[in-house]
């Protein structure tokens, strides 16, 4: 069985959240850290806990009580300079030597394999901040800025923050908001999200029909299913590598595109109104309708009942579409980032390739404020907003990396379909040349050149350890 006291909260259960702090830190003085460390453990939030806030949740939505239940929930994860910087061999975390992502570090991974656009220098074109070696990254989520100003405070006081005694320097902190009222939920282009995750077999207790249940080490270290090719060291079990990516939306500007590339007719032959054509565009560059609605199912017209109903919303396949983009475009970024059928079940000769292996725990939560009426008028960004997306895996390079470089930004995936058009790059998070095929559900030939959409600022590569790795290692 999983020790889920032993589990950090977010990995598994993901902490509750209606706003979040990232803060990245340096660690300046290594013995002052680990003192400190000591006794920062008691704060981190473990999987154990979340469970018991959740059915705290629950019970206030019963009582139909006023407000949000208050709760903080914090967690901490570090990077593979800050484990050099704390002299703690993790050796046994990257297993591909000197290229394996986490050894590499984001910063290099993203301009060799990621395909983020770098500077003359060499380095990706990120802010500052993350040109910085970011040893370590804490996480504090609540339901309101109180309650997370209140616990950052305390977490500032413990390391002696900005004093001449600190033994962290806060790099840059960025606060997470999810968006107001009936936008709960939604990221900023107004899609639904979080709708699919892995299910872990041996931890998730209500199992839905949809994509296979995974095994436990495909999120954990050190659990059936985690593909280390050498034994994890005692402390590195079950925790779990974090990839952080800083990605800037332009929003107007998405909007702005669908409005001029509205679908004429749908997959049957109907006419649409401009609304309507624009709505099913931007629901076939996804996969899914704003709602939340597979277009596998829903292809042509939006159902919000199926977009809610998580019995029925993740149920869907692909099925006996490898060679058709009538209903769900090859490259649509659900497609794209979990192909389901197209590799696990190709027609006869091709062999299956599964796919479990792939799946990645997304959390991560919006940032920046709702779209103004100047951004709306001019159809241009004028304030940042995106994702602070994370998402976890026991591997990068099966889980965050891969999906990145050779599925996102990759034309020729899927692979099995015979038709003559390329699938074309994830329309969403895809580098490189960015145009794909498959939108309009009667010419699936058309390919559409695109701006970009989605822009990394910054990211990094980190390591959420168990609470008996952070007590018997690495705070000692
Ligand atoms: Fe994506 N979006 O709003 O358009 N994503 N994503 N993502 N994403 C998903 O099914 C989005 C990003 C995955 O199992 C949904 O829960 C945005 C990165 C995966 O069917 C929506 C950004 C990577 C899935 C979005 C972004 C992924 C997924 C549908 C960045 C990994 C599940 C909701 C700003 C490299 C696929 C849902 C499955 C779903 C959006 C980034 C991966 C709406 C805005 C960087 C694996």
């Amino acid at each position: 069985a999983l020790d889920l006291n032993n589990i950090q909260g977010d990995v598994l259960s993901g902490l509750p959240k209606k706003t979040q702090y990232y803060i990245f830190f340096a660690i300046l003085d290594v013995a002052k850290f680990k003192a400190d460390l000591k006794k920062f453990i008691p704060l981190i939030k473990t999987v154990a806990q979340v469970l018991k806030d959740r059915d705290a949740i629950a019970d206030h939505k019963k009582k139909k009580l006023p407000g949000l239940v208050p709760m903080d929930g914090v967690n901490i994860s570090f990077s593979h300079t800050g484990f050099v910087k704390l002299g703690v061999d993790d050796s046994t975390l990257a297993q591909g030597g000197p290229t394996d992502p986490f050894s590499l570090g984001q910063k290099k991974d993203a301009v060799t394999n990621l395909g983020d656009p770098n500077k003359l220098d060499g380095n990706p074109d990120w802010d500052d901040d993350f040109l910085r070696d970011l040893h370590g990254l804490i996480l504090i989520s609540g339901e309101s800025h109180t309650s997370i100003d209140k616990k950052k405070h305390e977490i500032d006081v413990l390391f002696r923050v900005g004093t001449s005694t600190a033994s962290i320097e806060e790099i840059t902190t960025i606060r997470g908001d999810v968006r107001p009222g009936d936008e709960d939920g939604h990221e900023h282009f107004g899609f639904q999200d979080g709708i699919s995750n892995p299910v872990v077999d041996g931890f998730d207790t209500v199992i839905n029909p949809g994509p296979k249940v995974v095994q436990p080490g495909v999120i954990l270290t050190g659990h059936p299913g985690d593909p280390a090719s050498n034994p994890r060291a005692d402390w590195a079990t079950d925790g779990s590598f974090l990839a952080f990516r800083y990605l800037f939306q332009s929003v107007p500007e998405f909007n702005q595109f669908l409005k001029k590339n509205p679908v004429k007719k749908d997959g049957n032959g109907n006419a649409l109104t401009p609304e309507q054509g624009s709505e099913l565009l931007g629901a076939r560059m996804v996969g899914r309708w704003k709602s939340g609605a597979p277009i596998d199912l829903a292809p042509f017209k939006d159902d919000p009942a199926l977009g809610a109903d998580p019995t029925r919303n993740n149920n869907f396949f692909f099925q006996g579409e490898i060679n058709s983009q009538l209903r769900c475009p090859f490259a649509a970024h659900v497609r794209k980032t979990n192909p389901r059928n197209d590799l696990e079940v190709p027609p006869a000769p091709r062999p299956p390739i599964p796919i479990e292996g792939r799946r990645i725990m997304r959390r991560g939560i919006q940032f920046g404020p709702e779209v103004s009426q100047d951004e709306q008028k001019l159809s241009k960004t004028l304030h940042g907003r995106g994702l602070l997306f994370v998402c976890y895996q026991s591997s990068l390079t099966n889980g965050f990396q891969f999906l990145q470089q050779s599925w996102a930004n990759a034309p020729k995936f899927p692979p099995f379909e015979t038709q003559p058009e390329d699938p074309g790059l994830d329309p969403l998070i895809g580098q490189g040349a960015r145009a794909m095929s498959g939108l309009d559900p009667l010419a699936e030939q058309t390919v559409l050149p695109m701006p970009t959409f989605i822009t990394a600022r910054g990211g990094e590569y980190f390591f959420s350890p168990s609470i008996k790795g952070l007590k018997n290692t690495i705070a000692v």
